[in-house]
Protein backbone atom coordinates (compact mmCIF):
# COMPACT_ATOMS: atom_id res chain seq x y z
CA UNK A 1 0.00 0.00 0.00
CA UNK A 2 1.28 3.56 -1.40
CA UNK A 3 0.92 6.13 1.48
CA UNK A 4 0.24 9.48 0.60
CA UNK A 5 -0.20 12.28 3.36
CA UNK A 6 -1.50 15.34 2.28
CA UNK A 7 -0.95 18.43 4.27
CA UNK A 8 -3.47 21.30 4.71
CA UNK A 9 -0.86 24.14 5.47
CA UNK A 10 -3.84 26.00 7.85
CA UNK A 11 -5.21 24.66 11.02
CA UNK A 12 -8.50 24.47 10.47
CA UNK A 13 -10.09 20.52 10.38
CA UNK A 14 -12.96 20.90 8.46
CA UNK A 15 -10.91 22.30 5.70
CA UNK A 16 -8.70 19.31 5.93
CA UNK A 17 -11.54 16.94 5.38
CA UNK A 18 -12.50 18.19 2.56
CA UNK A 19 -8.96 17.81 1.13
CA UNK A 20 -8.96 14.47 2.04
CA UNK A 21 -12.39 13.78 -0.07
CA UNK A 22 -11.07 15.61 -2.64
CA UNK A 23 -7.99 13.66 -2.94
CA UNK A 24 -9.47 10.43 -1.99
CA UNK A 25 -11.62 11.04 -4.80
CA UNK A 26 -8.98 10.35 -7.48
CA UNK A 27 -6.19 8.42 -5.25
CA UNK A 28 -5.80 4.70 -6.99
CA UNK A 29 -6.74 1.27 -4.82
CA UNK A 30 -3.32 0.81 -3.98
CA UNK A 31 -2.84 4.30 -2.08
CA UNK A 32 -3.88 5.31 1.00
CA UNK A 33 -4.67 9.25 1.59
CA UNK A 34 -3.94 10.68 4.87
CA UNK A 35 -5.01 14.42 4.97
CA UNK A 36 -3.61 15.91 8.50
CA UNK A 37 -2.51 19.45 9.31
CA UNK A 38 -0.28 20.59 11.55
CA UNK A 39 -1.37 22.01 15.08
CA UNK A 40 0.32 25.09 15.24
CA UNK A 41 -0.27 28.04 12.67
CA UNK A 42 -2.70 30.43 10.64
CA UNK A 43 -6.46 28.93 10.57
CA UNK A 44 -6.29 30.13 6.98
CA UNK A 45 -3.41 31.29 4.82
CA UNK A 46 -3.60 34.38 2.89
CA UNK A 47 -0.88 36.64 3.24
CA UNK A 48 2.90 36.37 3.35
CA UNK A 49 3.17 36.18 6.86
CA UNK A 50 0.67 33.54 7.20
CA UNK A 51 2.65 31.46 4.85
CA UNK A 52 5.52 32.28 6.28
CA UNK A 53 4.23 31.25 9.81
CA UNK A 54 2.32 27.76 8.32
CA UNK A 55 5.79 26.40 7.68
CA UNK A 56 7.27 25.14 10.95
CA UNK A 57 3.58 23.47 11.60
CA UNK A 58 4.43 22.00 7.74
CA UNK A 59 8.07 20.86 8.58
CA UNK A 60 7.00 19.19 11.77
CA UNK A 61 4.32 16.65 9.76
CA UNK A 62 6.41 16.13 7.35
CA UNK A 63 9.42 14.85 9.97
CA UNK A 64 6.42 12.92 11.96
CA UNK A 65 5.25 11.17 8.13
CA UNK A 66 9.02 10.43 7.87
CA UNK A 67 8.85 7.70 11.13
CA UNK A 68 5.83 6.88 10.35
CA UNK A 69 6.90 4.87 6.25
CA UNK A 70 5.07 8.06 4.19
CA UNK A 71 5.87 7.45 0.61
CA UNK A 72 4.82 10.75 -0.67
CA UNK A 73 3.29 14.05 0.19
CA UNK A 74 1.13 16.58 -1.08
CA UNK A 75 1.59 20.46 0.34
CA UNK A 76 -2.52 21.50 -0.29
CA UNK A 77 -1.82 25.31 -0.30
CA UNK A 78 -2.13 27.45 -3.53
CA UNK A 79 1.21 29.51 -2.07
CA UNK A 80 3.15 25.89 -2.39
CA UNK A 81 5.02 27.07 1.44
CA UNK A 82 7.80 25.42 2.43
CA UNK A 83 7.90 23.27 -0.93
CA UNK A 84 11.44 23.56 -0.90
CA UNK A 85 12.31 22.84 3.12
CA UNK A 86 9.91 19.96 2.77
CA UNK A 87 11.90 18.25 -0.24
CA UNK A 88 15.00 18.70 1.88
CA UNK A 89 13.54 16.63 4.61
CA UNK A 90 11.38 13.92 2.65
CA UNK A 91 12.93 11.28 1.65
CA UNK A 92 9.57 10.55 -1.25
CA UNK A 93 8.28 13.20 -3.35
CA UNK A 94 6.07 16.64 -2.24
CA UNK A 95 4.17 18.35 -4.52
CA UNK A 96 2.52 21.54 -4.05
CA UNK A 97 -1.14 21.94 -5.28
CA UNK A 98 -0.25 25.21 -7.58
CA UNK A 99 2.69 23.46 -9.01
CA UNK A 100 0.60 20.43 -9.99
CA UNK A 101 -2.61 22.53 -11.21
CA UNK A 102 0.11 24.79 -13.14
CA UNK A 103 1.70 21.84 -14.77
CA UNK A 104 -1.71 19.92 -15.26
CA UNK A 105 -2.98 23.50 -16.92
CA UNK A 106 -0.56 23.21 -19.49
CA UNK A 107 -0.84 20.05 -20.52
CA UNK A 108 -4.76 20.63 -21.16
CA UNK A 109 -4.14 24.51 -23.44
CA UNK A 110 -2.03 26.73 -24.88
CA UNK A 111 -3.01 29.00 -21.78
CA UNK A 112 -4.71 29.26 -18.51
CA UNK A 113 -6.61 31.27 -15.75
CA UNK A 114 -6.24 31.51 -12.05
CA UNK A 115 -9.01 32.47 -10.30
CA UNK A 116 -7.81 32.87 -6.39
CA UNK A 117 -9.31 34.14 -3.01
CA UNK A 118 -8.32 37.34 -2.13
CA UNK A 119 -6.81 40.19 -3.84
CA UNK A 120 -3.68 40.18 -1.80
CA UNK A 121 -2.65 36.71 -3.19
CA UNK A 122 -2.67 37.27 -6.68
CA UNK A 123 1.14 38.21 -6.26
CA UNK A 124 1.89 35.09 -5.11
CA UNK A 125 0.10 33.12 -7.73
CA UNK A 126 1.62 35.21 -10.33
CA UNK A 127 5.12 34.08 -9.26
CA UNK A 128 4.61 30.69 -8.80
CA UNK A 129 3.27 30.97 -11.85
CA UNK A 130 6.75 32.17 -13.26
CA UNK A 131 8.51 30.07 -11.33
CA UNK A 132 7.28 26.72 -12.67
CA UNK A 133 7.57 28.54 -16.21
CA UNK A 134 3.83 27.71 -16.60
CA UNK A 135 1.35 29.17 -19.23
CA UNK A 136 -0.72 31.32 -16.75
CA UNK A 137 -2.27 34.57 -18.70
CA UNK A 138 -4.09 36.04 -15.91
CA UNK A 139 -5.09 35.42 -11.90
CA UNK A 140 -8.40 36.64 -10.70
CA UNK A 141 -9.52 36.93 -7.58
CA UNK A 142 -13.41 36.10 -6.28
CA UNK A 143 -12.87 38.13 -2.96
CA UNK A 144 -13.99 35.55 -1.10
CA UNK A 145 -12.02 35.04 2.43
CA UNK A 146 -10.85 31.17 2.33
CA UNK A 147 -12.76 30.07 5.72
CA UNK A 148 -16.04 31.52 3.85
CA UNK A 149 -15.46 29.20 0.91
CA UNK A 150 -17.55 26.30 1.89
CA UNK A 151 -19.87 28.40 3.80
CA UNK A 152 -21.17 31.15 1.01
CA UNK A 153 -23.99 29.47 -1.29
CA UNK A 154 -23.22 31.08 -3.63
CA UNK A 155 -19.48 30.81 -4.02
CA UNK A 156 -20.06 28.77 -7.02
CA UNK A 157 -21.76 31.22 -8.63
CA UNK A 158 -19.05 33.93 -7.90
CA UNK A 159 -16.87 31.72 -9.18
CA UNK A 160 -17.59 30.96 -12.53
CA UNK A 161 -18.64 34.32 -13.73
CA UNK A 162 -15.59 35.75 -12.51
CA UNK A 163 -14.30 32.45 -14.57
CA UNK A 164 -16.20 33.44 -17.48
CA UNK A 165 -14.74 37.12 -17.83
CA UNK A 166 -11.41 36.07 -17.12
CA UNK A 167 -11.19 32.83 -19.43
CA UNK A 168 -12.62 35.46 -22.57
CA UNK A 169 -10.20 38.34 -21.49
CA UNK A 170 -7.22 36.31 -20.91
CA UNK A 171 -8.44 34.06 -24.43
CA UNK A 172 -7.93 31.12 -22.26
CA UNK A 173 -8.37 27.54 -22.32
CA UNK A 174 -8.37 25.99 -18.87
CA UNK A 175 -9.62 26.99 -15.70
CA UNK A 176 -7.28 26.56 -12.25
CA UNK A 177 -8.81 26.73 -9.03
CA UNK A 178 -6.21 28.90 -6.92
CA UNK A 179 -7.03 27.71 -2.95
CA UNK A 180 -7.82 23.97 -1.75
CA UNK A 181 -10.88 25.10 -0.60
CA UNK A 182 -12.15 25.45 -3.76
CA UNK A 183 -11.53 21.61 -4.76
CA UNK A 184 -15.10 20.49 -4.35
CA UNK A 185 -16.07 23.32 -7.25
CA UNK A 186 -13.94 21.69 -10.02
CA UNK A 187 -16.40 19.77 -11.81
CA UNK A 188 -19.43 21.91 -11.06
CA UNK A 189 -17.40 24.57 -12.30
CA UNK A 190 -16.18 22.87 -15.62
CA UNK A 191 -19.44 21.94 -16.67
CA UNK A 192 -20.38 24.92 -16.23
CA UNK A 193 -17.87 26.82 -18.22
CA UNK A 194 -17.23 24.19 -20.84
CA UNK A 195 -13.23 23.90 -20.42
CA UNK A 196 -11.25 21.97 -18.00
CA UNK A 197 -10.63 22.85 -14.75
CA UNK A 198 -7.95 21.89 -13.08
CA UNK A 199 -8.14 21.57 -8.83
CA UNK A 200 -4.27 21.11 -7.22
CA UNK A 201 -5.28 18.51 -4.84
CA UNK A 202 -6.32 16.35 -7.10
CA UNK A 203 -3.69 17.33 -9.49
CA UNK A 204 -0.98 16.94 -6.51
CA UNK A 205 -2.28 13.92 -5.41
CA UNK A 206 -1.92 12.09 -8.49
CA UNK A 207 1.38 13.86 -9.51
CA UNK A 208 2.63 12.36 -6.38
CA UNK A 209 1.27 8.65 -6.85
CA UNK A 210 2.50 8.60 -10.31
CA UNK A 211 6.29 9.55 -9.17
CA UNK A 212 6.01 7.14 -6.48
CA UNK A 213 4.66 4.31 -9.18
CA UNK A 214 7.77 5.03 -11.15
CA UNK A 215 10.11 5.03 -8.58
CA UNK A 216 11.01 8.59 -8.56
CA UNK A 217 11.79 10.47 -5.95
CA UNK A 218 13.61 14.11 -5.02
CA UNK A 219 16.77 13.94 -6.14
CA UNK A 220 19.48 14.75 -2.92
CA UNK A 221 22.16 15.23 -5.56
CA UNK A 222 22.43 19.03 -4.93
CA UNK A 223 20.12 21.30 -3.27
CA UNK A 224 17.51 19.50 -2.30
CA UNK A 225 19.68 17.06 0.03
CA UNK A 226 19.51 17.04 3.76
CA UNK A 227 20.30 20.18 5.04
CA UNK A 228 23.12 20.92 7.06
CA UNK A 229 23.32 19.91 11.20
CA UNK A 230 23.21 23.47 13.41
CA UNK A 231 21.88 24.54 16.37
CA UNK A 232 18.19 26.18 15.87
CA UNK A 233 18.09 28.70 18.71
CA UNK A 234 14.96 29.99 20.49
CA UNK A 235 11.60 28.64 20.14
CA UNK A 236 12.85 27.15 17.25
CA UNK A 237 15.31 24.86 18.83
CA UNK A 238 12.97 21.45 18.46
CA UNK A 239 13.40 22.08 14.63
CA UNK A 240 16.91 21.04 14.80
CA UNK A 241 17.54 18.32 12.91
CA UNK A 242 19.25 15.36 14.21
CA UNK A 243 21.48 13.98 11.30
C1 LIG B 1 -5.12 29.10 0.29
C2 LIG B 1 -5.17 27.68 0.34
O1 LIG B 1 -5.11 26.93 -0.65
N1 LIG B 1 -5.28 27.34 1.64
C3 LIG B 1 -5.30 28.47 2.38
O2 LIG B 1 -5.39 28.50 3.62
N2 LIG B 1 -5.19 29.53 1.52
N3 LIG B 1 -5.02 29.77 -0.92
C4 LIG B 1 -5.44 31.05 -1.17
N4 LIG B 1 -5.26 31.51 -2.43
O3 LIG B 1 -5.93 31.76 -0.30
Amino acid sequence: MMLVRVINPNTTAAMTRSIEDSARAVAGPGTHVEAVNPAMGPASIESHYDEALSVPGILTEVARGENEGVDAYVIACFGDPGLDAARELAHGPVVGIAEAAMHAAGLLGRGFSVVTTLDRTKGRAWELAHRYGAPCRGVYACDIPVLDLDKDPSVLDRVVTLAESALRADDSDVLVLGCAGMADLAARASARLGVPVVDGVAAATLFAQSLVTMGLRTSTRTEYARPPVKNYTGLLRPWKIDR
